[in-house]
Parts: C-alpha cells; sequence; structure tokens
C-alpha cells in the first residue's frame, strides 16, 4: 500500500504507518456553504474513530450536487484512479448522499461508498455499551435502512405497479423487507418505552430530592468527559476520539459555597449534521439536558472551528427543546491556547442568540481555572435555587459524598 497526502493537507497519524485496517479515500464537496471543512479534519476523525485509516483526500468545489454521482462523473474519474491506486477499500464523503447518488457511485467506482452520516451510525454502534445505548443505535440504524430500502428500490415498485398491477418477486420481496424491518422497528421502540420509563421514574425521584441538575453539552471532543473527570474526580472515558462518550454518567459533585450538592451529569457529544435518525433515537439522552436546571457549554476553545461547534450546539439545543435552560460557556483546553490568542480576562460574558452568557476560560487537563468554575457554579447555583419555590430550596440531605 502506498501512502501520500494531497499537497495542502496535513499529515495525520493515522496516514503515516501502513496498517491492515481498511483504507478510505475522504472526499469533500465545497458547495458554497459555511463550515465546509477544507482540510476535511472532523471526516478524518470520524473514520479514524471508526477504525479506518485514511489514505488520500480530496475535495473539489461545485454550485449544485450533481444529481447522478453528487460530484461530475470527470472528479468521479479521478477519485477513482486514486482510490485504485490506493488500493483503497471504501470511499466516505463529507456530504450526505442520497440513496441514488450512494447507488451510482458505488457502481461507478466499483467499492463502497459511503457519507458522513452513516460513519457517525458506524461510530455509535460501535461505542454503544449500555442496554439503553444499544437500543438507541439499533433503532437509528433501522430507521435509515427503512428509508434507504424504500427509496433505493421506489423505481422497482413503479415498474411492476405498471405491468398489470401484479407485483413480481422484486415487490415481494421489499413488501417482506419492509415488513420486517417494520416489525423491527416497533419492537425496539417498544423495548425502549420500557427503558425510558425507567429512566423518567429516576429523574421524578431526582426531582423529589429537590436535587439540582447541571448537565454538560458541547460539541464532540470538546473536552466534557475531561472536564467532568476533573470536577468529580470520577473516571469517565475521555478519549481524542468523536463520541468517547454515549452514554450518560451522573455523580453528585459538593458546592462547599453554597453548603450542597448538586448532581452532575456527562452525556454525548454533538456534531454537525447529526443524523435525524440519531437526534430521534437518542431523545431519551439528550433529554437529559432539556431536564437539567443549567448547561454548563463546553468548548474547544482551541478548535479554530469554535465558533460553528457553539452554532451546532445551540441548533441541537434548540431542536430538543433546551434552548432555554441557563448557561454558563465553558472555554475549555486553555492550556492548548497559542499566546497570541490568550483572553484578557479568563472571565466575562459573551453574546449568543442576544443573550448575554456567563463565560470562563480553563484547562479541564492542567486544573487552571476549576476552582474559577466552582466558584462561578456556586453562584449561578444560588441565583437560580433562590428563584425557585422554598421547597425545592432544600438541599438534600442523601446526596452528598
Ligand atoms: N490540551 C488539552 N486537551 C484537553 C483538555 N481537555 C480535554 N482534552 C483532550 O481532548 C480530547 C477529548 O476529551 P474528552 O473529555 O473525551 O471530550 P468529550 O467532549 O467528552 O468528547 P466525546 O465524549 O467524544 O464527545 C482528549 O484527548 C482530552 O485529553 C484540555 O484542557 N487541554
Ligand atoms: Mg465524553
Amino acid at each position: 500500500m502506498r501512502y501520500h497526502r494531497s499537497k495542502t493537507q496535513q499529515l495525520t497519524s493515522s496516514e503515516t504507518a501502513p496498517s491492515t485496517l481498511p483504507g478510505v479515500i475522504l472526499v469533500g464537496v465545497d458547495l458554497g456553504l459555511p463550515h465546509f471543512d477544507d482540510d476535511l479534519e472532523e471526516l478524518a476523525q470520524l473514520a479514524t474513530t471508526a477504525g479506518y485509516v485514511v489514505l488520500d483526500r480530496v475535495t473539489c468545489k461545485r454550485r449544485a450536487p450533481d444529481a447522478a454521482l453528487y460530484v461530475g462523473s470527470g472528479k468521479a474519474d479521478e477519485i477513482k484512479a486514486l482510490a485504485l491506486g490506493h488500493s483503497a477499500k471504501e470511499i466516505l464523503f463529507d456530504q450526505a448522499l442520497s440513496p441514488a447518488q450512494q447507488r451510482n457511485l458505488e457502481r461507478h467506482m466499483g467499492m463502497p461508498v459511503n457519507d458522513r452520516i452513516l460513519l457517525i451510525l458506524e461510530i455509535f454502534a460501535q461505542r454503544a455499551r449500555s442496554h439503553e445505548g444499544k437500543l438507541q443505535v439499533e433503532l437509528a440504524r433501522l430507521q435509515y435502512l427503512s428509508t434507504r430500502l424504500v427509496r433505493r428500490w421506489s423505481h422497482l415498485e413503479r415498474q411492476s405497479g405498471g405491468i398489470g398491477m401484479r407485483g413480481g418477486p422484486g415487490e415481494t420481496q421489499i413488501e417482506l423487507d419492509r415488513r420486517m424491518i417494520g416489525d423491527a422497528i416497533k419492537r425496539t421502540r417498544e423495548r425502549l418505552d420500557k427503558v425510558k420509563r425507567q429512566r423518567n421514574t429516576q429523574r421524578r425521584q431526582r426531582e423529589r430530592r429537590g436535587a439540582f441538575t447541571i448537565s454538560l453539552v458541547g460539541y464532540t471532543n470538546a473536552g466534557k468527559s475531561s472536564l467532568f473527570n476533573a470536577l468529580v474526580k470520577a473516571r469517565a472515558y475521555a478519549a481524542d476520539q468523536l463520541f468517547a462518550t454515549l452514554d450518560t454518567t451522573t455523580r453528585q459533585m459538593y458546592l462547599g459555597e453554597v453548603g450542597r450538592s448538586v448532581s452532575l451529569s456527562d452525556t454525548v457529544g454533538f456534531i454537525r449534521d447529526l443524523p435525524h435518525t440519531l437526534v430521534d433515537a437518542f431523545a431519551a439522552t439528550l433529554q437529559e439536558a432539556r431536564d437539567a436546571d443549567l448547561l454548563l457549554h463546553v468548548v474547544d476553545a482551541s478548535n479554530p472551528a469554535h465558533p460553528e461547534q457553539i452554532q451546532e450546539v445551540q441548533r441541537v439545543l434548540r431542536e430538543i427543546g433546551a434552548a432555554d435552560v441557563p448557561q454558563i460557556l465553558v472555554f475549555n483546553k486553555l492550556d492548548a491556547l497559542p499566546d497570541a490568542q490568550l483572553p484578557r480576562d479568563m472571565e466575562d460574558c459573551m453574546e449568543l442568540e442576544g443573550q448575554s452568557v456567563p463565560r470562563i476560560f480553563l484547562s479541564a487537563r492542567t486544573g487552571q481555572g476549576l476552582d474559577g468554575l466552582r466558584h462561578l457554579l456556586a453562584r449561578r447555583v444560588a441565583s437560580l435555587v433562590a428563584d425557585e419555590s422554598p421547597s425545592e430550596t432544600q438541599a438534600p440531605a442523601d446526596s452528598a459524598q
């Protein structure tokens, strides 16, 4: 296998050494939309996390996607030649492909062609550990599959409808597959509903105890789990991977200044173009954020794309009905900021959708700024609790650790 890279790209660790992992070519199409990732860095991270080796990256500009191949046929030939030259096993697009485009591309390239959405689904499937997480991923995959099946074969149905409406073997198979998938979706939903009911019971118990709940939210890889571990001295899995965390972990955190415990939850990260089926399937997990009393919105300040990442997180928060939950912005990875980008004040406020949101800079890795965050939390918790009715302000007797 040969390893080489395009001139504009940096060599990532996955591109440095031969490996037995399947090699992929990354393709990004710049349609002139904001947030186009020139270096395909995020797609490369997703691919590496999913267990691929990135062999090369190709980007091109188009005014609109080609209906048949997404890219032009000349570009498609170029990608194919590159893939064959590298002995790649698969081609991954940064943009979502329609079922027809995917099918045509696979035929053109003679190898599997997938998109970012499928990659995210695959990572979720690999990562899911808990019973609930597995069920959620299963549901998302079934839903994805059902739309592909229906659309992939819609032309066959039209054909069979034309032949005297008798149907044919193709149609029977489609109907069968559809029914099986439909049944599987129904069964998975029922099992998930049961888990959700249990979760709701737990949440109601917490509410009855008057526990103040804080949820860590943020773009994937921002450092939520690292901050969680630093704050509650836990050992949640933190890694330089996208979606290291899928399951929610909750711990009690004692805030000495206000003399009470709060419950802190670490949860799944957000990402641009989070597949809808996943948002749907992970509704229960994401609901943690909606029901929280306060959100710690963790941002990787060292990532040049962090302004777009903040917007994306805000978008998902709106989608799950968590837009009105008070926030604190935590600009993490202070230690990784170049001197020129160091903030003048470690604490200030930032304008976010017309609201002034408290912001603090810190490093979950070195611990710098953690005390500042504890003070800030104590102040916010005290003022939010003061707004509630007196019966709810009782500190839980059994939650301190
Ligand atoms: N330099 C630096 N790296 C950090 C800091 N905090 C976290 N990291 C690194 O960033 C990477 C991601 O950290 P995680 O805590 O797993 O991030 P996360 O937001 O929980 O990510 P997901 O669960 O994948 O969504 C890891 O490699 C951490 O070591 C920090 O303050 N400074
Ligand atoms: Mg995490």
